[in-house]
């Protein structure tokens, strides 16, 4: 990701600034032995996959201000960590001018919170009863000392931006789900009855560091026969049996942009009769919901109509008799937004637009027959109507049959 990506992207969100508005932004911290992940607004805005960095830019018709301020490195740290990044290095990748240390953010910020109406920073969602954010726990110096300031969490400034995808981001997120797919065709072909679901986790995870990607998108789910129907199993630790549905919720991330993909089979290689009619059914709903997506349609609208079809098809698999029963197998959201985050900005009350990507997710959950189905596609809204990004990994029963049936 480089400047030619983030530059425009932090012109429209200081276009969206108010004069004498402020966005101060935290990079993830990084833990002494543990593996670095970005945060994602500030890998949004600056491009950078470096720890303890920080954003600031300031908005007003005299002065503007934009900074960035990395880590200032040492000798003695460098033995242990390696050399961090310089600012010629920081500026040239971020296309941000002026590159301070880290060190310097009180005497920066003290000059500029006199004038500061408000700070938009990636302060997160504040429970009462959580610990501070770490960007809430950097800015208590402002709210003491410039109480008149006003500090804002980011989130409502960036979904506007963020939820419309570039055609850089698709590539980027084609390529998440194009590698997650291939690792999904692995476990296909390598998986036997008696084998751990982690087992089968780690040759999607094999076959994503082959591929270049060195994170998952959230913590897989491979979730057989009961285990399926926990709608966020991720213990992945139970052995599959001889007759198991196994149910694999499953995303590499690729710059951070997450893959969100579920794929159901039997480890047999031919699905039972009954497996057969919950499959068929939640099939029938996912093409008839992912067929409504176009620009102008309500996100809401497609939860309320996947429900409705749902019920129908509770009914005909004689699991439920009257409308109001169907939470008792279906009980979550069919669509969410897709990005950076796996449950991407976007919100509930949304208008599909085009640029938008979407997941389509019905699931049917049957704990007392130890069986639970979901089937799950990430769809990019174009004007015409919208393209399966995950059109290329089978879902089709004769399909994975097939695949199935090729296991030596
Ligand atoms: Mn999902």
């Amino acid at each position: 990701m480089n400047s030619e990506i983030t530059i425009p992207r932090r012109e429209k969100l200081l276009s969206s600034l108010k004069e004498k508005d402020a966005v101060i932004l935290f990079a993830a911290t990084q833990g002494k032995l543990e593996k670095f992940q970005q945060e994602n607004n500030f890998l949004y805005l600056t491009g950078l996959a470096i720890p303890h960095a920080i954003y600031f830019a300031y908005k007003s018709s005299t002065r503007s201000a934009e900074y960035l301020l990395i880590e200032r490195g040492s000798p003695e740290r460098e033995v242990w960590e390696g050399k961090v990044m310089d600012k010629a290095t920081a500026s040239e990748l971020s296309g941000i001018k002026q590159v301070n240390y880290i060190d310097e953010l009180s005497r920066i910020l003290s000059m500029y919170c006199p004038a500061i109406n408000c700070i938009h920073a990636n302060i997160g969602k504040q429970s009462l009863d959580a610990p501070l954010s770490y960007a809430m726990h950097r800015l208590l110096p402002v709210r003491e000392r410039f109480p008149q300031i006003e500090i804002r969490d980011i989130t409502e400034l960036l979904t506007p931006l963020r939820k419309i995808k570039s055609e850089w981001e698709i590539q980027q997120l084609q390529r998440a789900i194009d590698i997650t797919g291939k690792g999904i065709m692995d476990i296909w072909q390598n998986s036997q009855p008696g084998m751990m679901e982690y087992e089968l986790e780690a040759m999607l995870f094999y076959r994503m560091q082959l591929s270049g990607l060195k994170h998952w998108g959230f913590a897989p789910i491979i979730a057989t026969g009961l285990n399926a129907a926990t709608l966020h199993y991720d213990k992945n630790e139970c052995q599959i049996a001889a007759n198991d549905l196994v149910l694999m919720d499953v995303g590499a991330a690729n710059m951070n942009y997450s893959a969100d993909i579920t794929r159901c089979f039997p480890i047999s290689g031919t699905f039972s009769e009954r497996q057969k009619q919950v499959y068929a059914a939640v099939l029938r709903v996912q093409k008839k919901i992912i067929g409504m997506i176009a620009p102008g349609v309500k996100l809401m609208d497609l939860q309320t109509e996947c429900r409705a079809l749902l019920t129908e098809e509770l009914k005909a698999l004689k699991l439920i008799s009257e409308d109001d029963e169907v939470t008792k197998y279906y009980m979550h959201g069919v669509s969410h937004f897709l990005g950076m985050d796996t449950h991407d900005l976007g919100g509930r009350d949304a208008i599909l637009e085009s640029g938008n990507v979407i997941t389509v997710e019905p699931g049917i959950y049957i704990p007392e027959e130890q069986l639970g189905v979901r089937i799950e596609d990430d769809v990019l809204v174009i004007d015409e109507g919208h393209r399966v990004l995950s059109q290329n990994i089978p879902k089709e029963i004769s399909e994975i049959e097939e695949i199935l049936g090729e296991r030596s």
